[in-house]
This record gives C-alpha cells, sequence and structure tokens, in this order.
C-alpha cells in the first residue's frame, strides 16, 4: 500500500509517477470508503485528487499558502497533511472536520465552507506577504461553480489590478452541485471544448513540451508565443482582461502535466489563473453518473451507491418540496428561486415540472434575493428557497431591497438551526436574530409538516409584506395524512396543553421537542404549552395574557438566544412592564457549534428532549 507508506507529504517528492498513480487510486479507495460510513461530500473530492498530489509536489504547504474556496473538496489534501488516520473520524463530533479550518490543522491556513472567498483571502496573503517583504506563494483553488459567486468577481478585480503574485486555480468540471448555470459556466466550456483553440493549443503546448530540456529562458519565449497565439482565438480573453496571466485548459487528472505547469508558472510575479478540466466523482463509477447525489451524501453502501439510512418520514425540505409544486398546479404566477441548490432546497422536481417558473442563478445569494424581489413587486408569487446560513450573505438585501420597500417575496429558510456534521460554517442559527430585528418582517417556524404546508400557504397569499418561514434541517413529526390547510394570520399563537407552575413558549423544532420533555415532568410539574409559530409578530394579546398569569417563563429556541426569540420575550415583559418575572431563554448560547451528527449536537447543547427536561426542572426548583 503506497499510501499507507507515506509518513508526511514531504514523502511524496521521492515517489515515481507509476507509484503516484497507485497512490491516487489508493486516495480514493479510502475516501469512498470513509465517506460512504460518515456522509460527507464525496464527488468534490474524487475530482481534485491528482490536483492536491502536483500541488503538494510543487508548493510546500508548511510555507505556502493553499487555500480551498468551498472547502468541500480538501478531503485528499487532509489526508496527505497528516491527517492520514484521524480521516476516519470525518465529520463526527471531536473529529475531523469536512471543511478546512485553522484551529484543525497548521496545514490549513483559512477556514472555507460557504463558497466564493478563496481569491479575497489569497490576495490578503499575498498582499501582507509584500508589505512585510516574506517570501511564500498563494495558491487559491476555485471551481467553476464557486466562481459563479459575485464574492469570486470582487476578488477577481482585485486581484487583477493588484499585480500581486498570486495563483488562482479554476477547478472547471462543468457542475455545481447540478448541472453549472449561467454566462460564465458557458464561456468556461467554451474554453475547454472549442476544438479549434484546442488544437491550436495542443500543438503550442507539444513545442513547450518538448522544450522541457531547454533553458529557462526559452520556456519562457514559448510560452509568450502561446500566450499571444491564445490572444487571437480564445473569444474575450475575459481573464486576461481582467488583469491576470491565463494558462490552460489542461487536464485535471494529469499529475505530471499538472505538475509541469504548476512548476513552470509558479515564479511569474503576477496574478495567474491555471484553467484545469476535471471530472466530478472521478473513479467512481456511481459519483461519475449522477454527481448530484454525490456531491454531498449521507452514507451509502459502497458496492451499490444506494443510501443506507431507512428512515421512513419525510423531511421538512421533502414537505416544502411537494407544497410547492402542489400550490403551483392552482397557480400560474408561483414562482420558485433557488441559489445552487435546487436538489438541497427540495425544488428539483418543481424545476423539471415548471422549467420556466423556476430559477437557478448560481452561488449569487445577493443576487438572488434582489431579482426575486423584482419578481415578486411585478405580479409574481415568489418563493426563495435557501439555506438559512447562506441567506446572511444577502443580509443588506433583504434589508434594503425587500423589507424596506415591503415587498411581499416569501422566503423558505431550510437548514435553520443546527445542520449537524457539516458544522459551523453551516449551522443556520442567527436568522431569527437577523431577520427579528428588521421592520416589515414576518418571520415564522412551522412546528410540523402541517404547519410548514399551512404557513407556505399563508405566506402565499400575505401581500403587504415580506414573509420569512424557517425549518431545520431534519425529518417532519412524521404526519402521514395532512389536515386541511389553513389560513395562519401573522401574529397568532396556538396554545397546546394547560398548566399551572409556568408556561412554556416554544418554536418551530422545539415545540415536538418541548412537548415531549413536558411528558416527562408531568408528574412533578404543570406547566403549559405555546407553539409560538410566529417569532414576529408576537401574539401580544396571548403573551400579554400569559405574563400576566404566569411568573415563571420558559422560551425554547434552536437559535441563538442572542437577539433570538427569548430575547423578543424579555424586551416584551421589560417594555410592557411586566416585572419580576422569572425567565429562563433555552438555546444555543454565545458560541460557534461544532460538527457532529444532528442528534449528536443536540443532546451536547441540552436542545434533545432529555437535555430541554433537565433544563426546565432545574429551573423550576429555584436552580
Ligand atoms: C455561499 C454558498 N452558497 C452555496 C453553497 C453550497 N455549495 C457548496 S459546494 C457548491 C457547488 C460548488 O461548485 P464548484 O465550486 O464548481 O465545486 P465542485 O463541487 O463542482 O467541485 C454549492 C452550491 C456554499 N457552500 N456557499
Amino acid at each position: 500500500m503506497v499510501l499507507e507508506s507515506i509518513k508526511s507529504y514531504k514523502d511524496l517528492m521521492e515517489m515515481e509517477y507509476g507509484d503516484l498513480k497507485t497512490l491516487a487510486q489508493e486516495l480514493r479507495e479510502y475516501i469512498i470508503e470513509t465517506v460512504a460510513e460518515k456522509g460527507g461530500h464525496l464527488a468534490p473530492n474524487l475530482g481534485v485528487i491528482e490536483l492536491t498530489i502536483a500541488l503538494l509536489r510543487v508548493y510546500d504547504p508548511r510555507l505556502d499558502r493553499i487555500i480551498w474556496d468551498v472547502g468541500h473538496q480538501s478531503y485528499p489534501y487532509k489526508i496527505l497533511t497528516d491527517r492520514k488516520d484521524a480521516f476516519k473520524s470525518l465529520r463526527t463530533c471531536g473529529g475531523i472536520s469536512g471543511f478546512p479550518r485553522m484551529c484543525e490543522s497548521e496545514y490549513d491556513c483559512w477556514g472555507t465552507g460557504h463558497a466564493s472567498t478563496s481569491i479575497s483571502a489569497a490576495l490578503g496573503m499575498a498582499v501582507s506577504r509584500d508589505i512585510k517583504g516574506e517570501n511564500y506563494k498563494v495558491v487559491a483553488v476555485i471551481g467553476d461553480g464557486a466562481l459563479t459567486g459575485g464574492l469570486a468577481f470582487e476578488g477577481l478585480n482585485n486581484a487583477g489590478s493588484s499585480n500581486s503574485e498570486l495563483l488562482v486555480i479554476l477547478n472547471d468540471n462543468e457542475m455545481s452541485i447540478s448541472e453549472n448555470v449561467g454566462a460564465i459556466p458557458k464561456y468556461l466550456t467554451e474554453i475547454i471544448t472549442n476544438p479549434l483553440y484546442r488544437k491550436i493549443k495542443d500543438e503550442v503546448w507539444d513545442v513547450t513540451g518538448k522544450l522541457e530540456v531547454m533553458a529557462k529562458p526559452l520556456r519562457t519565449m514559448a510560452r509568450k508565443f502561446q500566450e499571444s497565439i491564445k490572444n487571437l482565438i480564445v473569444p474575450g480573453m475575459l481573464f486576461e482582461e481582467l488583469g491576470f496571466s491565463y494558462f490552460g485548459p489542461i487536464d485535471g487528472h494529469n499529475i505530471k502535466e499538472l505538475e509541469r505547469i504548476l512548476d513552470d508558472i509558479k515564479d511569474i510575479k503576477q496574478p495567474k489563473i491555471l484553467h484545469i478540466a476535471t471530472h466530478k466523482g472521478k473513479g467512481y463509477k456511481f459519483a461519475e453518473d449522477d454527481a448530484p447525489k454525490f456531491h454531498g451524501i449521507g452514507a451509502f453502501d459502497p458496492e451499490t451507491g444506494e443510501k443506507t439510512s431507512t428512515v421512513k418520514k419525510k423531511t421538512y425540505t421533502e414537505v416544502f418540496g411537494e407544497a410547492m409544486l402542489e400550490f403551483a398546479e392552482k397557480d400560474d404566477k408561483l414562482v420558485a428561486i433557488t441559489a445552487a441548490m435546487l436538489l438541497g432546497t427540495g425544488l428539483y422536481k418543481f424545476s423539471q415540472k415548471y422549467p420556466r417558473r423556476c430559477f437557478d442563478v448560481g452561488i449569487a445569494e445577493e443576487h438572488a434575493v434582489v431579482f426575486s424581489a423584482a419578481l415578486a413587486n411585478s405580479g409574481l408569487n415568489t418563493v426563495i428557497a435557501i439555506y438559512s446560513t447562506f441567506l446572511q450573505r444577502a443580509f443588506d438585501q433583504i434589508i434594503h431591497d425587500v423589507a424596506l420597500q415591503k415587498i411581499p417575496l416569501t422566503f423558505a429558510i431550510d437548514r435553520a438551526g443546527i445542520v449537524g456534521s457539516d458544522g459551523p460554517t453551516h449551522n443556520g442559527v442567527f436568522d431569527l436574530s437577523y431577520l427579528r430585528m428588521i421592520p416589515n418582517l414576518v418571520v415564522a417556524a412551522p412546528k410540523d409538516e402541517d404547519e410548514l404546508r399551512s404557513l407556505l400557504h399563508t405566506a402565499l397569499s400575505w401581500q403587504e409584506s415580506p414573509f420569512a418561514i424557517r425549518y431545520t434541517r431534519s425529518y417532519g413529526t412524521g404526519i402521514t395524512k395532512y389536515a386541511e390547510i389553513r389560513n395562519l394570520p401573522p401574529g397568532t399563537w396556538e396554545k397546546i396543553s394547560e398548566g399551572d407552575d409556568a408556561v412554556i413558549l416554544a418554536c418551530g423544532s422545539m415545540v415536538d421537542i418541548s412537548e415531549r420533555a413536558l411528558n416527562q415532568l408531568k408528574k412533578d410539574f404543570s406547566c403549559e404549552l405555546v407553539n409560538c409559530r410566529y417569532i414576529k409578530p408576537l401574539d401580544d394579546k396571548m403573551l400579554s395574557e400569559l405574563l400576566s398569569r404566569f411568573n415563571r417563563v420558559i422560551t425554547v429556541e434552536e437559535n441563538t438566544v442572542l437577539g433570538g426569540f427569548g430575547a423578543a420575550i424579555l424586551e416584551y415583559a421589560a417594555k410592557n412592564k411586566f416585572n419580576n418575572k422569572d425567565i429562563l431563554n433555552i438555546g444555543i448560547t454565545d458560541e460557534f457549534v461544532e460538527h457532529g451528527s444532528r442528534d449528536v449536537i443536540l443532546e451536547k447543547l441540552m436542545l434533545d428532549v432529555n437535555g430541554v427536561a433537565t433544563q426546565i426542572k432545574k429551573f423550576m426548583k429555584g436552580n
């Protein structure tokens, strides 16, 4: 086993190409085996194995800076930079993260998770190096999907005019999670597939290859010759015009070729971009055939490629996707927008059935929100389906474009709360806080599948202001037959059970958890439970009545307690002079929550049934 014999990335330098090929194969097997057991990003990692090997032969990760955009493709890098054994603990509590993290390893020079940040980070490092007179190389590896993000272009724009020495490697597999979308990817595909360009490039490259034994100045001359020809035939020369020297496209699975060009351009003292063509899922048939399914996947059987989970309940994502299909049948003005998360947000079937009414705008959350706002303002019933964590990118647009103008846009916010194995970059634990403070915005969280359907219906008929519905990355409560859709006017709560000792105000996923926690405690305490489906506006009437009746109040939410739902209750009590109330806010405290399965993390945070019961009990006993 070649992989087994490797003690450090430095060993790669001594290896022959034959052994490197074997190493690539063994890395593939190790990654497939681990992801099959733990879940994680598979297809993106299988596509960058050769690139990672070549990078580690040309650059020294202890000295140089290698930044992985999104970071979901950093598994081979982690394995080869001293985390071979630890990799077995991928994404588990206390184990290796699924993304690069500075706190995990000295080889991770930048933490990533959200797309399109790598070029900006690379430029910052390069500029700092030059100011401090240091000597290291900076490399950003970015996919064609991440390049659809506006932030990447802000980085390119700045870097291209800076003249700083840095290398951007564009890993082009023509895929985002699903097929990549937009004009830029089309432009890149043109470069990769244009036969005229390829022919001339290959011939020129052959010449440069033959010059390998000659002196470096000759190679540089040949490269300049190649560049001048490219200028004639590459349409647009977008990157050159942005101030980058463009190289490629080359085969991203040929270690020798990759290494040769990386070596060749390493010392060019300006911004440069190397365009490589790779196959997502390379070397694992099921992932090559269905890259979107294997982009990020739960545990699966490596022999069949089938998921091993046997849970029969539907996820909130599925319930949302089905409701959209159902509502669209009766409403031809219903349109849906996603920022590169067609599968993740449950909109795939909708996009197949209503291609003209579904818009994947790429990894472009800010654009997605403004675009959706304009659709909504023009009279279309518009739903933007987006993960809580990625909506953070569009904070300004929610305020400036949507809420300020009172545009009736519906936000379907998925992955709100603890996401589990993807960890702190992906947890959606801030949205109640960052949405609640925005005027004009309705903020809701369903307690179960029926309520999600009814809230979506209510949002679509609510024309007065924007409406946000947030739901967790989890299975629903297991409802098999849906109740009739109801209109749930904003600011109305629902009393679930009566009690005398205290009132529990719970929202979203925590209604069911609190109900079960109270069941555990019913011999000791009698608590009233309220489903606070609206976080904004609050049900003032009911809240005022409850605060008059109870001295002990417990709020429960799957969000940070800082500025979240519980904070809204504290504010209300203070403002309306409900003095001397004993209020406990249960939720996530002031910390970033680490990775691990959702169940394990909820248990650690004491937000599972036992944890909530323990917290309530302690409070009721006056501790
Ligand atoms: C801001 C942001 N939006 C959405 C995502 C979800 N996401 C993770 S990877 C990915 C696709 C990235 O495509 P690409 O950069 O081409 O890499 P590939 O997976 O194809 O290797 C998306 C949309 C994200 N990580 N960050």
